[in-house]
């Protein structure tokens, strides 16, 4: 089998797990790792036999690495993703591909010279089982058109210093993405709804909110993000279509009924919930770069899930509704 030569922007949490799940891949080989943390570098390099380097452009320009998966902070993604693209080197940028619109729209404009997709955005989603089974069933036809998608978005406890805007540019963006995934469509304007945040929420932040989206051809998403609802990490969609509803997420693993008691697990965090897509992303990933192929989520989308994130924030401020326009989208994202 040929082998893919890897290299990891950022050996913090996501940068490790990715670490750990390439090991699961074949044909994969992770053969040099970056951080600003040499030492942290240094030890994650060890656990696997690759370089380290401390900083992430020695790492990209390395002839050793033949692709390059960036886990460093959101604000270094531009900068490693347009490296990258210099390099001629395809790129799994975790979201966001870039914290601005405009960040977004020069990693768009070096890609699109380059006339070929090099970079894949992180919208791990789009792998998981649950909401490929979703997809399939409104393109199916099986529940007719989409007219309603319901989307609670909920993590038990928000790491601190979470603030009111990163439950949209940090969480929001996945319902995001995947609004436009599943529907096809574009999203045209969004309003945040605040209601009185819980008492186990820090100082200032306004968690819940309720964001409801408008896409381009009239389906209305309304999706809850509540980062502090103590129970655990629960992600429940629920697509209304003419004919029929689409759900997951209601019962997620196994139920037991018991003396008169039914109860079943719920995941701790985003890690145990998406671990299976986060693996099929990297299969998938390197699968389809040994075949020169990069399929999976582009740089128009995640500067459409920036964009629209921008309008969601500028709502969230303003207090009220807020039309999101988009550039000309390339042809090379036809
Ligand atoms: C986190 O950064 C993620 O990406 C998770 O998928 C999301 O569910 C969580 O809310 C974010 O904080």
């Amino acid at each position: 089998m040929m082998t893919l030569t890897i290299g990891v922007v950022g050996t913090g949490n996501m940068g490790q797990e990715h670490i750990r799940r390439l090991a699961g891949v074949p044909g994969a080989e992770v053969v040099a790792v970056s951080d600003v943390n040499a030492e942290q570098a240094k030890q994650v390099a060890e656990t696997v036999g690759a370089r380290a380097y401390s900083d992430g452009h020695d790492l990209i320009g390395s002839d050793a690495v033949q692709a390059v998966i960036i886990a460093s902070p959101g604000f270094t993604h531009e900068e490693f993703t347009l490296a990258c693209i210099a390099a001629d080197k395809p790129v799994l940028c975790e979201k966001p591909l870039a914290p601005t619109v405009d960040a977004c729209l020069r990693v768009l404009g070096a890609e699109a010279a380059e006339s070929r997709r090099l970079v894949q955005v992180g919208f791990m989603r789009r792998y998981d089982d649950g909401f490929r089974a979703m997809k399939e069933t409104l393109d199916g036809g099986q529940i007719g058109r989409a007219l309603l998608l319901h989307c609670r978005h909920r993590n038990a406890v928000a790491p601190p210093g979470f603030t009111s805007d990163m439950m949209i540019t940090d969480s929001v963006v996945h319902d995001i993405d995947v609004t436009r995934w599943l529907l096809g469509q574009e999203i045209v304007a969004a309003t945040v709804f605040k209601p009185r945040p819980s008492s186990k929420a820090s100082e200032g932040l306004l968690d819940p909110q309720l964001v409801v989206l408008e896409t381009a051809e009239g389906v209305l998403v309304d999706v809850e993000s509540f980062v502090n609802c103590q129970y655990g990490y629960d992600i429940r969609y629920e697509l209304v279509g003419e004919m029929g509803t689409a759900s997951l997420g209601e019962l997620p693993g196994v139920h037991v009924r018991q003396q008169g008691r039914h109860y079943g697990p719920i995941p701790a965090d985003f890690r145990e919930r998406f671990g299976g897509a986060y693996q099929s992303e990297l299969q998938e990933w390197v699968t389809g770069v040994l075949r020169g192929e990069v399929t999976g989520p582009s740089a128009w989308d995640g500067y459409a899930t920036t964009a629209v994130a921008e309008g969601c924030v500028q709502a969230l401020t303003e207090g009220r509704r807020t039309v999101v326009e988009l550039a000309d989208r390339p042809a090379l994202y036809a």
